[in-house]
């Protein structure tokens, strides 16, 4: 109790834990945090545990006395006594008013002596005792008296000392032959003294001792209890008129030692009620476990910021603040101090209170906000926090949108400040790119996805102060089969994730559908050395159409964790291309083969563990392409490879023109120049720098069908006739 003394004075009131109502109780001692005090409870039960648990309330700043003495006691009892006055009138806790006066002559004798319970009073044995105002105990009625009774009498003494005497009861001390034997009468309605001696327990002579003495006026008995035992049981018929005269006795039959807590009910007792009576008072603390204390009407306050970050300097922030009594009783007020020299108040009338408030900090100092509750019950509590607002807020992108296009995964996305470094993408936590300069709206094509697989995004905002995140954005997987476009005379590039065709203006003839078909492992090689393809795109126009001035093919071939990772995903890839990551071609398919063509690689690093070999080359025409591998670099640097050395132009079909592969190690300009059997020149066609590639449909510059027959086809790089390529070929019509 002493952690509670500080706080605590007589205005204490006791409940049972079901119910507020106030229980009556009396306080016997209280001093340097001990309080030692009687409540009467409605019921004392093993079988009701609820009803034997009890609260305690208190609180010095409150009322102060509480305590209803007569009350606890109103039930039976006839007359208490704790003794704990130290002057004056010893009060009787009932109502009945049997005060008694300390009749003291000399020596030790002494009232506020150690009790059993709080205070009692010590008799030296001569001549001094309290005098009680006279009483009656009913005649013929059941009364039960008791007296916890502590010796000093000498153990050979032979003298009768007497503690609680009336003229028609008394317990006396009588121990010449026996340091243990006490004696109880009872004036029986004969007049007729009944009683006898009885004995305490061992070892007790000089300990305390209940004597409880009974009258059953039903049983016509009186029995008579030590330390809440039965010690004696004696036949009485019907009982005298009782005054209650005196506690200890006149003259040299004074007690000598301690008394406490003389009490004389109006009913007999059970052994049961006396037994607990004794062991409760002999031994309180082993009858009550304390429970935990808990402050009442004291608010419990959180501060919280309602916006990431909490604070910005020049905006207005808010700020929730809660308070929370647990509703043992009203907030009154809340006061806000912002740590600005600016403070604010608001008025609560519940037990739960949540405050919205708003404050803008003019600067990115430190400030400490406080908010205190104020309770009805007095009690205040004050919580803080610390905030340092941002110099501009941080917010994120916002209005994220994914569009899947053939290429890849577009994102669009705006930016809300002029604050921003930069914009980074992250795919699958990797930074994929980062964008700067920045614009209000911003936009990203990831072109480099993996076929048939899901990522997760983030757009990273990123300020000098910090990045803001996006929410993780997973797109839809790839499985792109099929990329078309109108591109007309202008030009223009159509894409898929392995491939894109880049059309120079003047290319096509006018508006043509270009398809980019995934064909991937449709085509396999049957011709003994040459490798299939992976990746396979199938380019289609339509009308059919040659590319006058050839277009820019690419196909991209990943690498993933240094391991290529083409489609399809056969197994095979592994065991062909291990060992020959450095020797990737495109090639063409000529309807019956492989063909490994020219063409540049670029390395493209997209990711720690992700990068690119870029192939390109310039086409002339539709067809079938993929990546393949330089099977024999001899070949690869030497070989001119014919597709339709006869052709049909007529047949509008796939042998409606001829196509020649040719090695361009170093990507010279190339010239095209056919010559007929007479050595005429009938078509002449200058072409880019990277063309590994021509192709002729017999029409001649004259703008006509060319006759069947034999033609030379004369390729010439960088201009040097001599290492031209001469090839045979042959039109039919
Ligand atoms: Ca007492
Ligand atoms: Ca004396």
């Amino acid at each position: 109790m002493t952690q509670i003394y500080k706080v605590m004075r007589h205005d204490i009131v006791f409940t049972l834990a079901a119910s507020t109502n106030k229980l009556d109780h009396e306080i016997e001692y209280f001093s340097n945090g001990t309080v030692i005090a009687w409540v009467k409870i409605p019921c004392y039960s093993a079988a009701f545990e609820q009803s034997n648990i009890l609260y305690m309330y208190f609180d010095k700043t409150k009322a102060g006395n509480q305590q209803n003495t007569s009350a606890v006691w109103s039930e039976d009892y006839l007359m208490v006594h704790h003794f704990k006055e130290n002057s004056g009138t010893f009060n009787d806790s009932t109502a009945n008013g049997f005060n008694g006066t300390w009749n003291y002559t000399s020596g030790t004798s002494t009232r506020d002596a150690n009790g059993l319970i709080g205070r009692g009073v010590y008799f030296d044995g001569t001549n001094d005792y309290i005098s009680l105002i006279t009483a009656a105990v009913p005649t013929n009625k059941s009364f039960t008296m008791s007296l916890w009774q502590k010796s000093e009498i000498p153990d050979t003494e032979a003298v009768a000392r007497y503690t609680f005497y009336s003229n028609t009861f008394y317990f006396k001390k009588f121990q010449a032959a026996n340091p243990r034997q006490y004696h109880f009468y009872l004036l029986d309605g004969s007049g007729v003294l009944q009683g006898t001696a009885y004995n305490i327990p061992a070892g007790t002579e000089h300990e305390w001792v209940r004597h409880t003495a009974v009258y059953n006026h039903d049983e016509y008995k009186f029995y008579v209890y030590a330390s809440g035992n039965v010690v004696l049981v004696r036949d009485c018929t019907n009982t005298s008129q009782t005054a209650i005269i005196r506690i200890s006795h006149t003259g040299n039959n004074g007690w000598i030692g301690f008394l406490d807590e003389a009490v004389i009910s109006t009913n007999g007792r059970s052994s049961n009620w006396i037994t607990t009576e004794y062991s409760n008072q002999i031994n309180p603390l082993s009858f009550r476990t304390i429970g935990s204390i808990s402050e009442y009407g004291v608010p419990a306050v959180t501060v919280s910021a309602l916006s990431s970050p909490p604070a910005v300097a020049g905006q207005q922030a808010s700020f929730l603040i809660t308070a929370d009594t647990a509703g043992t009783c009203s907030i009154t007020n809340l006061r806000i101090n912002y740590g600005d020299n600016i403070q604010e108040d608001y008025s609560a009338a519940s037990s739960l209170t949540a405050q919205t408030v708003t404050h803008t900090y003019k600067s990115g100092d430190t400030f400490l906000l406080s908010a205190a509750a104020y309770s009805a019950a007095g009690k205040v509590r004050t919580n803080r926090i610390y905030i340092t607002p941002a110099p501009y807020s941080m917010p994120g992108a916002y209005n994220i949108q994914t569009h899947y296009q053939n290429e890849g995964l577009k994102f669009t996305f705006s930016l809300p400040s002029t604050n921003i470094n930069r914009a980074v993408i992250y795919r699958n936590s990797l930074q994929l790119a980062g964008i700067s300069p920045v614009s209000p709206d911003m936009e990203y094509l990831d072109r480099y996805l993996l076929y048939n697989t899901v990522y997760s995004y983030q757009i990273g905002v990123e300020y000098s102060a910090g990045m803001v995140l996006s929410a993780h954005i997973t797109n839809r997987p790839f499985c792109l089969e099929l990329a078309q476009k109108t591109i007309g005379r202008s030009g223009g590039s159509i894409g898929n994730l392995f491939s894109e065709l880049v059309i120079p203006p003047g290319a096509l003839p006018g508006d043509t559908l270009v398809k980019l078909v995934v064909s991937s492992n449709l085509l396999y090689n049957f011709e003994p050395g040459y490798a299939q393809a992976y990746n396979q795109v199938r380019i289609e126009t339509d009308p059919p159409a040659s590319f006058v001035s050839n277009a820019r093919l690419s196909l991209l071939a990943p690498f993933l964790d240094n391991k290529i990772h083409l489609m399809p995903d056969d197994g095979n890839y592994d065991r062909i291309f291990t060992g020959s990551e450095n020797r990737l071609t495109i090639s063409s398919y000529n309807n019956r083969a492989w063909i490994p063509a020219y063409s540049r690689v670029y390395d493209k690093n997209i990711l720690p563990n992700l990068n690119y070999k870029i192939l390109t080359m310039d086409i002339s025409d539709a067809g079938n392409y993929g990546v393949g591998i330089i099977l024999n670099s001899t070949d690869y640097g030497n070989k001119v490879t014919v597709k339709n050395r006869v052709f049909a132009p007529l047949s509008y079909d796939i042998m409606s023109k001829v196509t020649i592969f040719f090695p361009n190690p170093f990507f010279e300009e190339v010239t095209l120049r056919i010559y007929n059997i007479n050595g005429k020149k009938v078509f002449e066609r200058f072409i880019g720098g990277s063309a590994s590639m021509v192709s002729w449909d017999g029409i001649s510059d004259s703008g006509r069908m060319s006759d069947s027959g034999l033609y030379i086809a004369v390729i010439t790089k960088g201009g040097r006739i001599k290492d031209s390529y001469r090839v045979k070929i042959y039109m039919i019509k």
